[in-house]
């Protein structure tokens, strides 16, 4: 049995899906937040001197994508052949497009910039992902999950976006009827609902 460790700032951002993951697979695992005062010793010792980084039996893993899709495998949440798991893949990439311009709007420092940032990513970058995600929902059943019969690392990776992502941008609304109800039946699913009710606050 492996032993796993997952490195990240007291935050959900990059590291809450490979949470997400851990809690729905009833997996164990050491949830290491590094607080500012370790950060800058912690830093030295990682590969990119990022996070989030999972250790697997002590080997360091980095890069968020690839420890998810580590994960995803090891706890049987990436579909059941391969074009499930591509099918999968395509979801949680159309999320990194999306988070891309959540971030870009959320850390830019010039104000009329961030005005045509915030702008853009209301009136058009969000809608055209949020019609591309129903879209998928639709193709495999409409009222279930994106891909196949079963929750997966794209369903878990959605929650995480449009539980946590998604919120921190101000007017920025989760207004498409059948996200809501695909969020909804993730929150649902008891061993996340146990994580979400006792997970810790944190500041993003
Ligand atoms: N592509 C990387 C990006 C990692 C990244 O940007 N990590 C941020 C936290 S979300 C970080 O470590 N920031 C602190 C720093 O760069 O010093 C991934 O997906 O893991």
């Amino acid at each position: 049995m492996s032993s796993y460790k997952l490195i990240y700032f007291n935050g959900k951002g990059r590291a809450e899906t490979a949470r997400f993951m851990f809690a729905v697979a009833k997996q164990e695992y050491e949830d290491k937040r590094v607080s500012g005062d370790e950060w800058a010793e912690v830093k030295k010792s990682l590969l990119f001197g990022q996070v989030p980084v999972l250790e697997v039996d002590g080997v360091q893993l980095t890069q968020s994508c690839a420890i998810n899709r580590f994960l995803a495998k090891r706890l049987n949440l990436y579909g059941n052949d391969d074009m499930e798991a591509a099918k999968i893949d395509q979801v949680c990439e159309a999320l990194v497009d999306l988070g891309i311009v959540l971030r870009d709007c959320l850390h830019e420092q010039d104000e009329d910039r961030k005005k045509m940032l915030h702008k853009k990513l209301l009136e058009t970058q969000a809608p055209r992902h949020f019609a591309g995600l129903v879209k998928l929902l639709d193709a495999n059943g409409g009222d279930g999950f994106f891909v196949g019969n079963k929750v997966s690392l794209a369903d878990l990776d959605a929650a995480s976006y449009f539980l946590d992502m998604v919120t921190r941008v101000p007017d920025l609304k989760l207004n498409e009827p059948k996200l809501v109800a695909h969020l909804e039946r993730m929150k649902a699913i008891p061993e996340l609902a146990d994580w979400l009710k006792k997970r810790p606050e944190s500041p993003f």
